[in-house]
């Protein structure tokens, strides 16, 4: 490939001559203060005629006259894993089994280019964005280094290898081997958690020519240039500039370090200089005081005011040497235990969502156009913040961040564990180097976006003995992480006082957790982040908010946020009542309801507690993990309100976007959920508009106003065979906004209930099309299944007289009833038991239908000879009140159901 290297310093500067001596004389609205755009430095992206190579290739590989005509074509960005794939056939999917790759290991890549000319007095470097999880870089055969971590940006001096105007073959190793304590890959973080760590050169790669005077380019990856907001009054902001400049010349030079904030407009509105001397191969730090009168604040969504933030290097003559811009917003970040965020001295709720940085198709390789797109959808929502989870994002999400105003929480890739056997003293050593590199790369890399908040030092690694095996393969709870966790705080109180440091923990103060041994870790840190999945992993909803309360409560003092909650949703799963059956938070059992019913249950709770910090979804996305085999998903967690490939908005998107989007916006729930099982239905709408009207092929069911919680809900409405064409009409002032979906309904169904109880999600079944457990009251439902746990199946136990085992291994168990509207008329009432465990003689029961009992006394394991076997019993009745009310009563022991038909044998009377 042949590189063309333009010739360097362009143009140069215009601005306002006179600027530096006296703002006043710069700062009419007529002056020639404008700035123009110049180019200091040479930048070429290395995109294309890569050669790719996944396996060992060995070191023939970084020698000129290798040959690699054999290896693959690629540009980069460039990843050669793709992880994850959906099973479900509602549209033609990026990702299947055969095109898939999970591989771990070395991939090599090979580049020839043209070196630029003209150097003379210059410096070349090679600038890596991120390359996963090493890189060890060769130029022209000579070794220029590695790098070890696979998020943050790190540079070469190529200056006296590269060849100007001649070939150059430029090859990286990079590997992504998993790692163990003797992979290596070993000293690299993370060494567990639940993502897939793409390999290969995934963010952008570029040639950077400076003049032998520059901005450090070679401090963490960092610009070089650091500024903060150290002080806001009424009409003035102090911003200070910290600047690291360097001579790679071979003599003595003196320059003006220019600092200057630029307005919108153009205009320079705050200008600091400071003439340095430097010797030949000196790095000196200059530091700079920037005071902005009357200055427009950086105010999160409502007002994310940037200004350009311009660092030169000027030679005696005025001529430009070196010049850095960079966008800036000036802001107040601060936390406060009770009142939580604070903008600008301002209470400022954030609410958002977590979010990966892959996508289906492309891994980690996504251009900047495929991370545009997910921020637009991160704001379709309305969020106001991002956890950038779980290591450090690159470039491109930080300033669309600074530009719509989403406040950032940036973190290393400390996840669950942080180390090997004690014995691996030396390696868990060098883990610990690396985690406080990844930090100071981290801050520096990103320290100049207002957009971001906190340092996320950690996550979840409190897990103590409950560590789940899928996570890692490492004991963590055998090295004292305490020190490690001081050390990073400390980093981050040194590199950023403006900033505080951020932990969460997954485990800490939950009930039951003493026994686990697990630690205490947020002390270790200025924030706590609470992980928590009440209603998922463990414990109910309900406890979400007295488990908030019992941890503030603990810490009256530490800013509390809940750094993550969420549930599966898979959208081609879909339940009737997401309280139906027991969902399978490590398995296949996860419809879009259940997740729907989370959120909304959760996000009730969480908006109510005025102390949080902050709230986020985990997660925004869909993401790869190669541990799961969840929802209609492998190797994909499925806990993003939207899809791995951004395909389908999940409905829990919407329900945020009524709350937090002051987009008017009505949606109907379940519209994926097309071929409906029963003649009823509860009709669930989002809404944030002031009314809300429901209509069905035509006829309207009502207006609602004040839905608690966004949620309208029509109850029981019936449904025509056929098409039912349901559209939700939300009006607010002047504007009407309206959601329409299709819901079908076969003939066969309309006078007819076909329950799968038990289940929440109904069974495939021989005796016609089921719907999952609805219309009871009372009673718990149950399975003589085992659930599979991560990326298991679940082990099903055997059941006799049965050819629809799945339809009868679910059951409510207990003291219950249902509650049936029909037409009146003669049905056929069947019901299939299925005893699971008790012999005959332990458990009786009675059934009535509409108070009249069909069996009394019931015994199932002796009707059906055995535990483990269905038994099937038949009744007609005939309905005058127009609903069949069955009722479940227990005599000795609880009463049960696997399944009931309620089918009409004749027409209404
Ligand atoms: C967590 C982890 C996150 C997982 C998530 C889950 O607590 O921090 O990395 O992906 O739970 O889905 O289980």
């Amino acid at each position: 490939m042949r590189y063309h290297f333009t010739s360097l310093f362009k143009v140069l500067v215009a601005v306002c001559a006179s600027m530096l001596l006296g703002l006043s004389a710069c700062a009419t609205d007529s002056a020639a203060e404008d700035v123009t755009e110049s180019v200091a430095r040479d930048t070429t992206e290395l995109k294309s005629g890569w050669r790719f190579s996944f396996g060992e290739a060995g070191n023939q590989a970084i020698k000129p006259d290798f040959d690699d005509s054999s290896w693959e074509a690629v540009e980069v960005p460039h990843s050669w894993n793709r992880v994850g794939y959906y099973q479900h056939d509602l549209y033609e999917l990026t990702h299947r089994p055969e095109n898939v790759n999970n591989d771990q290991g070395e991939g090599w890549y090979r580049l020839e280019f043209t070196g630029p000319t003209n150097l003379k007095g210059k410096r070349v470097w090679l600038e890596f964005d991120a390359a996963s999880r090493t890189a060890e870089v060769w130029l022209n055969g000579v070794r220029l280094g590695e790098h070890r971590g696979g998020f943050t940006r790190f540079r070469f001096d190529a200056t006296e290898t590269l060849i100007p105007g001649e070939d150059n073959l430029l090859v990286v190793k990079t590997d992504n081997t998993r790692p163990t304590s003797d992979a290596s890959t070993a000293d690299v973080h993370p060494i567990a958690g639940d993502f897939f760590v793409h390999g290969g050169i995934y963010r952008p790669v570029r040639v950077v020519i400076t003049d032998s005077v520059h901005f450090d380019m070679l401090d963490f990856g960092g610009p070089g240039v650091y500024a903060s907001t150290t002080r806001i009054d009424d009409d003035e902001a102090e911003v200070r500039v910290r600047t690291l400049l360097r001579n790679d010349g071979q003599e003595r030079e003196t320059v003006s370090v220019v600092s200057q904030l630029i307005n919108e407009q153009g205009r320079v509105v705050a200008a600091s200089e400071e003439a340095i001397t430097l010797e030949a191969g000196d790095t000196v730090e200059s530091n700079q005081v920037l005071n902005v009168d009357n200055p427009s604040l950086w105010h999160g969504v409502e007002s994310p005011y940037l200004y350009t933030l311009r660092a030169e290097l000027r030679s005696d003559a005025g001529d430009v040497r070196d010049r850095l811009d960079q966008s800036f917003g000036i802001r107040e970040v601060a936390f406060d235990a009770d009142r939580g965020f604070l903008l600008n001295g301002k209470p400022y709720r954030l609410r958002g969502v977590s979010y990966h940085q892959d996508r289906e198709g492309k891994g980690w390789a996504v251009s900047e156009e495929d991370i545009a797109e997910d921020v637009d959808i991160i704001r379709e929502m309305g969020a106001n913040t991002v956890r950038l989870a779980h290591y450090p994002h690159g470039q491109p999400v930080h300033e669309l961040a600074n530009q719509y105003g989403l406040i950032l929480w940036d973190e290393i890739p400390l996840v669950t564990s942080w180390g090997y056997e004690p014995e691996d003293e030396a390696t868990n050593r060098a883990l610990d180097a690396n985690a406080r590199l990844q930090m100071r790369e981290m801050i520096r890399q990103n320290f100049n976006h207002p957009s971001v908040a906190v340092w996320g030092t950690a996550n979840e690694v409190d897990f103590g003995a409950l560590l789940p095996l899928f996570l890692g393969n490492t004991v963590s709870d055998v090295n004292d992480l305490k020190p490690l966790l001081t050390e990073l705080a400390e980093i981050v109180a040194a590199e950023d006082p403006s900033r505080a440091s951020a932990l969460a923990h997954c485990c800490e103060r939950r009930e039951g957790m003493e026994e686990q041994n697990v630690p205490v870790t947020s002390p270790f840190a200025d924030l706590a982040g609470a992980n928590l999945y009440f209603d998922w992993y463990y414990g109910e909803v309900e406890d979400l908010g007295p488990h908030l309360d019992k941890l503030r409560q603990i810490s009256p003092n530490q800013p509390l946020s809940v750094s993550e909650y969420g549930a599966g949703g898979a959208v081609s799963q879909h339940s009737d009542n997401p309280l139906g059956g027991p969902v399978d938070e490590r398995g296949e059992t996860q419809p879009e309801e259940f997740m729907s019913y989370y959120h909304e249950d959760s996000w009730a709770i969480i908006s109510q507690k005025p102390y949080l910090w902050g709230s986020w979804v985990w997660n925004g996305f869909d993401f790869a993990t190669s541990v799961r085999r969840e929802g209609d998903a492998i190797d994909i967690n499925t806990k993003g309100l939207v899809t791995y490939d951004r395909k389908v908005k999940k409905d829990a998107f919407y329900f945020y976007k009524t709350h937090w989007s002051d987009t008017p916006t009505v949606h109907i729930t379940s519209g994926r959920y097309r071929n409906r099982a029963y003649p009823r239905a509860d009709v669930r709408v989002y809404s944030n508009t002031d009314k809300t009207e429901l209509i069905i092929n035509g006829h309207s069911y009502g207006e609602l106003s004040g839905c608690p919680n966004n949620v309208c809900v029509w109850e029981s409405v019936p449904l025509s065979a056929g098409s039912n064409e349901v559209t939700a009409r939300g009006v607010s002032s002047s504007t009407t906004v309206s959601d329409s979906i299709e819901w079908h309904l076969d003939s066969e169904s309309e006078h007819a209930y076909r329950i799968d109880s038990g289940a929440l999600l109904a069974a495939e079944s021989t005796l016609g099309s089921f719907g999952s457990d609805h219309f009871f009251t009372g009673g718990t439902a149950k399975t003589v299944d085992e659930p599979g746990g991560y990326g298991r199946r679940p082990v099903k136990a055997p059941i006799a007289n049965t050819e629809d085992r799945d339809l009868v291994a679910t059951y409510r168990e207990g003291d219950f009833t249902y509650h049936l509207p029909v037409e009146n008329g003669e049905y056929r009432v069947s019901l299939t038991f299925m005893e699971p465990v008790k012999d005959p003689g332990d458990r009786l029961f009675n059934v009535l239908a509409n108070d009249e009992p069909l069996l009394e006394d019931f015994d199932v394991a002796e009707s059906a000879g055995k535990a483990r076997a269905a038994i099937t019993r038949e009744f007609i009745i005939t309905v005058t009140e127009r609903f069949v009310d069955l009722a479940f009563e227990p005599a000795s022991g609880d009463a049960l159901i696997s399944a009931i038909v309620i089918e009409r044998v004749e027409a209404a009377h």
